[in-house]
């Protein structure tokens, strides 16, 4: 197995159960004809070829014969439910009945998702007895964005290249591309953007004469139910256009987007809307015509609206050119500024898509308090399953932890209780459009994330966009089972590596929430004044008497006092402030004493030691565990770990000499080399 087909390896290894479910999936009954439920009927009859080994009659009834193994049927007879991002639609019952399984939903999209349901049960080898399932999505878009380039390059791509594009084309492997959206939809992802948010000269005709290739790729996402956008140049009409501006308050500037929208429609019907990255590390955007971000999305907006289109736009947006030397201009305060003041001015039809964190992706950063502020706004939490900071994939990370604090964190917008998740659930605010977007991990790579176990993190991000509230353990074991089997060895050793894997990264990484330590441009590899000294606004300050930032409201940049209370004040506070980010919220002396008891200088020398500790035994661990799969995925994770663990002692020494050499302070147990 080279890692291919992922979590759906359709593979029974346990030959008693064979029969037994053999006796339900003889037969695979549809009430109604779709091409969604086409592909659920195909779905079905290639996993129980492969789990049971037999081919299952596929046949089509009406709704009053009597028929016998899976029956998929519709409610209603909406099954045209792809823009809508409808959760009810979403919904779907599996239920027992005999020798039946019903699956039964509102939309072919929710049969779709029930049939994928029922096979993780048969992977997982449980029980179909009693079955009675009904399951609806919390967040209603569950997007997937591709940093893809037509070149074939990824921006932060770790896994190979594009499995869309090659040499300015599209490469129209179509199986390929089937095979993500199959991966895609198993775990409820129903939109994708398919090139990167930085669009050059070449991407910018996706929206026209590559829209050809563009009606081709969104065909297959639509059989699994994703709906297709597309990344736009803001100064499209200026590039292809023909035009002299892009201001968005300029006629001919509308004109050309409704014609371009108009055009989409034509070919794409039921074509998602655009991504917008404007104003932000040089793309261009309404700033350039003194306009602001709603006149820029608005304009926008009113050329897709009457296609039932959707502008989804960035909030990524900060000033890359700033002086390290002014402390007072502070990255991690951008978004809030520039979004917060325009809350409830943009249209039902704008998205606003806001990073989890305040500055960009790091291992590990205070959620964005924009998140919660946006109370008449639309908008989505952006997370990043592609490891840019993480480790790039060789080193593993597995990110459904930190993603759970952050969907966890309580915002007290409205009062304690209103979690994350409750925000983009859309059960706080009366959001028209809410949920979650993240930047895939995929690409050419034959096991499609270069680290097998990296796959993970797609597969977990997927299932907490459907259900963040779903226990952790639960779903590492649902993704364990079904790639890997259940062995009992395996299934706890591999529990334990994949829970503990981020912790462990963070601690012989960039320490105590500070982030940035990394080689500048491409961000792999330890380089602790990398960016100290250049225009991103990323910096930790360290000097010889103490490092971090210090961002409170009295004698820092004030970004504390973005966020409610009582998370305004505990950040604020020097003593109150949780250790993991208090070098994010404080500059603080070497020796300060944090709530552990321990000093900031020998936390930061005891983390880097235990982290590589912990990647040893998490080496040994998995080494152990030899001939509990197959050797080919055994023998690739073996060697991404064993690179980790050489890595991760560069991260330590280079972290820890720096700090000494700062500092002047000795590790009190006298481990360093100098
Ligand atoms: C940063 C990446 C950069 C992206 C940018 C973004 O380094 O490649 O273009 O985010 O989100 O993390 O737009």
């Amino acid at each position: 197995e080279q890692g291919y087909k992922a979590w759906l390896q359709y593979t029974l290894k346990n030959d008693k159960q064979k029969d037994y479910y053999s006796s339900y999936l003889r037969v695979i009954t549809y009430h109604q004809e779709s091409e969604v439920i086409d592909a659920a009927t195909k779905e079905l009859s290639r996993a129980v070829k492969g789990m049971l080994g037999i081919s299952p009659e596929i046949k089509k009834s009406s709704i009053d014969e009597q028929s016998e193994g899976v029956l998929l049927t519709l409610n209603s007879h909406t099954s045209k439910a792809y823009q809508s991002f409808n959760k009810e639609l979403d919904r779907y019952q599996i239920e027992q009945m005999g020798k039946q399984i019903i699956i039964s939903s509102n939309s072919d999209k929710g049969i779709l998702y029930g049939v994928f349901h029922l096979l993780r049960i048969i992977q997982s080898d449980e029980s179909i007895e009693g079955l009675l399932i009904t399951e609806k999505p919390r967040n209603q878009l569950r997007m997937i964005n591709q940093w893809d380039n037509m070149d074939g390059s990824i921006e932060r791509g770790y896994a190979g290249s594009s499995i869309f594009y090659q040499d300015n084309q599209f490469i129209g492997d179509e199986e390929r591309v089937e095979d993500y959206a199959r991966l895609l939809s198993s775990v409820g992802i129903n939109a994708i953007s398919i090139n990167n948010v930085n669009v050059h000269k070449v991407e910018t005709t996706l929206i026209t004469d590559l829209l050809p290739e563009v009606k081709k790729t969104a065909a297959i996402f639509r059989k699994y139910g994703i709906t297709l956008f597309l990344s736009i140049n803001y100064s499209s009409p200026i590039e292809i256009g023909g035009l002299t501006t892009a201001d968005p308050l300029d006629q001919d500037v509308q004109a050309w987007w409704a014609e371009a929208a108009k055009n989409i429609y034509t070919q794409i019907p039921d074509f998602g809307g655009f991504v917008v990255k404007a104003d932000s590390e040089h793309r261009p955007g309404p700033f350039t015509y003194g306009r602001d971000h709603t006149d820029g999305a608005n304009m926008l907006a009113e050329a897709l609206k009457p296609h039932g289109g959707i502008v989804i736009w960035r909030c990524f947006v900060y000033n890359c050119l700033q002086d390290w030397r002014d402390r007072k201009t502070d990255r991690a305060r951008a978004a809030y500024d520039h979004f917060h003041p325009l809350d409830g001015q943009f249209a039902d039809n704008v998205i606003l898509q806001v990073k989890n964190g305040p500055m960009d992706f790091q291992v590990r950063e205070p959620v964005s308090p924009l998140i919660g502020a946006l109370k008449k706004t639309n908008h989505l939490l952006e997370l990043q399953v592609t490891q840019e900071y993480t480790g790039q994939q060789k080193h593993l990370c597995y990110l459904v932890p930190q993603w759970k604090e952050v969907l966890d964190f309580d915002t007290y917008a409205n009062g304690e209780g209103t979690e994350i998740h409750n925000i983009i659930a859309g059960d706080v605010y009366d959001y028209q459009y809410s949920g979650l977007a993240a930047v895939s991990n995929i690409g050419a790579d034959l096991n499609w994330t270069g680290h097998d176990l990296a796959q993970a993190n797609l597969y977990g991000y997927g299932r907490l966009c459907w259900n963040p509230t779903l226990d952790m353990q639960e779903l590492t074991l649902e993704w364990i089972h079904q790639t890997f089997g259940k062995s009992d060895r395996l299934v706890d050793s591999l529990l334990k590596i994949m829970l503990q894997s981020w912790e462990t990264y963070e601690k012989y990484t960039a320490p105590l929430g500070v982030g940035w330590m990394v080689n500048p441009h491409h961000h792999y590899g330890p380089n602790v004044d990398g960016y100290e000294y250049s225009v991103w606004g990323t910096y930790h300050y360290a000097d010889r008497d103490g490092v971090g930032v210090d961002r409170t409201m009295e004698t820092g940049t004030g970004y504390t006092e973005q966020y409610y209370k009582p998370n305004a004040d505990i950040y604020n506070s020097l003593t109150k402030c949780p250790d993991e980010l208090i070098l994010f919220f404080h500059h603080v002396p070497y020796t300060h004493q944090l709530q552990s008891g321990k000093t900031v200088i020998q936390t930061i020398y005891d983390t880097h030691f235990e982290g590589v500790e912990d990647v040893k035994a998490l080496l040994d661990e998995w080494l152990s565990m030899e001939g509990e799969i197959d050797e080919q995925r055994f023998k690739a994770i073996s060697q991404r770990l064993s690179d980790q663990f050489e890595h991760s002692k560069q991260w330590r020494d280079m972290i820890n000499t720096y700090f000494y050499r700062k500092s002047g302070i000795k590790d009190e147990q006298d481990r360093l080399i100098y």
